[in-house]
């Protein structure tokens, strides 16, 4: 018992003194900080002085001569890098400081500037601000056993000293918390457990609320009222945030509303994927967000639904002409425009619809999962879809590179090139290439139907190949099946029941100038080619004429 006694005398101080957290709420107690006595910067001696006051230390300087800028420090420091590798500093600056430069001395060796980055801070700040600092400089193994924190001005890497303002200037520190930030890898939402949000918040505006819409588990968010400002879905500080380790967003949705905006924030930084943003969607589609300027530190995604704007204030506008401002419609009334905004200006404008930051209150957005990781690409491309109708069935062909994390394929028919219905599920074989193939006997002779395919991976993510149209009405069409649009600037086709001879392929534009011109010898009754059409090929409709034994083909085709 004697010996357990001693043990906790021991252990208790060791905990309360090193390693923080430093919280300065104790009543003249500043933790150990004192103002900087070791001083490595040339200015000597050091003039700081610290002191506790209210929840904060308060660091002042006593001298206004030149270098005399505010240093503080704490010999006894005892963070150890593998426990707490961030340092969190909330503070009120009303120095003239505007950079923090930290020197740490790593297991008892002498104080180093060069392993802890330095960091801007805001000068006359009105309330405390939170700054997190990266140790990850220092080894894993190691302890700073002093850390030391001198205020500057200038910016980085070193910062420069300056001359305090009469009188002292303070900084007042609530605190400096050393944390054990560990960096997901890999973060994937999929909301397929009954009410479960996974951890999202919603702010004002708009329900956030797990939904099942079809085979999909999703995060439906539907907006709820009016408002001139943003509606947003946060991921709960408490339970996830992202650090600089996850450099892509996936997020698959469907955007049923009619809001036309979409972004993604995070560190103060808006990520928008609303140039290819659908609306009013029938099938979910993937966004891929490159967050390649995420910050290093712990950050809080937040997914903001809106309208885009149309409104543009040096545009001339005519009577009746309706523009969308903070996602609200104002009508022009007299056919002038003198505002920098249409909302400031009712002479001439007024306001039509609603003013919110989702026009669309009825229609919801499904969101049916979410992955951050570091994959830039979308894990599977697909190759060439073939179908050809062969003997009253119609036989389906794909490749695949690349795949990984696919869970299989659905294929899928159409009458109209529009709605599609899966047919067939094949598991994948998750090769770096494969080839899968599918023969459709449920199809009526004399139809036009339509086939892709689409892949499903594990994380439930969904990705469409190219269409390809078959019409069975006409012998010809149907001997030739075609990758149209034409991607990458590659005619892919596939050539059934043809006699063997030599046939001549032709690309010509509409205003009839030939762009391809090959020769395409056929030796077996189903060939597959791959023309490559000029580098500098302008998009936009071709005409396509495969012609040769008394055989004439030809299709309109778009070039992508
Ligand atoms: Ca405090
Ligand atoms: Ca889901």
């Amino acid at each position: 018992m004697k010996i357990i006694i001693a043990l906790s005398l021991f252990i208790i101080p060791f905990f309360t003194f090193a390693q923080g957290p430093w919280e300065f709420n104790t009543a003249s107690d500043t933790e150990g900080w004192v103002g900087a006595t070791t001083q490595v910067n040339v200015v000597t001696p050091s003039t700081t002085t610290v002191s506790q006051s209210g929840t904060s230390l308060i660091v002042q300087t006593t001298a206004t001569s030149a270098g005399r800028n505010p240093n503080i420090n704490k010999p006894s420091a005892g963070i150890a890098i593998a426990t707490n590798n961030r340092l969190e500093i909330s503070l009120k600056n009303n120095s003239l400081a505007t950079f923090i430069r930290f020197h740490v001395s790593v297991n008892g060796g002498a104080l180093n500037n060069n392993i802890v980055p330095g960091i801007d801070i805001t000068t006359s700040d009105a309330t405390f601000k939170t700054y997190v600092v990266v140790l990850s400089g220092v080894a894993d193994t190691s302890t700073i056993t002093q850390i030391y924190l001198e205020f500057r001005t200038g910016t980085g890497p070193n910062g420069t000293n300056y001359t305090p303002a009469a009188p002292a200037p303070t900084i007042e520190i609530d605190y400096i918390r050393p944390f054990k930030f560990v960096a997901p890898t890999r973060n994937v939402f999929n909301f397929n457990t009954a009410a479960d949000v996974e951890g999202f918040t919603t702010l004002t505006r708009v329900t956030a609320i797990q939904a099942t819409d079809g085979p999909n588990g999703t995060l439906k968010m539907t907006s709820i009222a009016a408002s001139t400002t943003d509606s947003k879905v946060a991921l709960n500080a408490g339970t996830f945030t992202v650090d600089g380790t996850n450099k892509y967003a996936h997020i698959t949705l469907k955007n049923s509303s009619t809001n036309t905006r979409f972004g993604l924030n995070a560190g103060g930084i808006t990520y928008f994927p609303y140039q290819t943003y659908t609306i009013s969607d029938a099938t979910y589609k993937t966004y891929d967000f490159n967050l390649s300027t995420w910050g290093d530190g712990n950050q809080q995604p937040e997914f903001g639904f809106s309208v885009q704007n149309t409104w543009l204030p040096t545009s001339t506008y005519a009577v009746n002409d309706v523009v969308v401002f903070q996602n609200s419609t104002y009508t022009n009334t007299t056919g002038t425009n003198t505002a920098t905004t249409p909302k400031l200006d009712p002479t001439n404008w007024v306001l039509q619809g609603r003013e919110g930051a989702l026009l669309d209150t009825t229609n919801s957005i499904y969101i049916d999962n979410i992955v951050f990781d570091n994959a830039g690409v979308v894990p599977t491309k697909f190759g060439t879809v073939y179908a050809a109708a062969k003997n009253k069935v119609v036989e389906v062909t794909w490749n695949t590179y690349n795949e990984l994390n696919v869970k299989g394929y659905y294929v899928q028919r159409s009458n109209d090139g529009v709605r599609f219905s899966d047919l067939f599920f094949v598991t994948s074989k998750n090769l770096q290439e494969s080839r899968y193939d599918f023969t459709d006997r449920t199809i009526s002779t004399d139809a036009i139907v339509f086939y892709r395919i689409k892949a499903l991976d594990n994380d439930d993510k969904i990705s469409f190949s190219s269409v390809v149209k078959i019409n069975l009405q006409n012998k010809n069409s149907s001997a030739i099946s075609l990758v149209n649009p034409v991607k990458s600037k590659t005619l892919q086709m596939q050539l059934n029941s043809l006699q063997k001879g030599n046939y001549q392929v032709k690309v010509q534009s509409l205003g009839g100038s030939i762009v391809l011109s090959k020769d395409l010898p056929i030796q077996n009754t189903s060939t597959s080619a791959s023309l490559l059409l000029p580098y500098n090929i302008s998009k936009g409709f071709y005409i396509l004429t495969v012609t040769g034994n008394e055989f004439r083909y030809t299709s309109k085709i778009l070039i992508e």
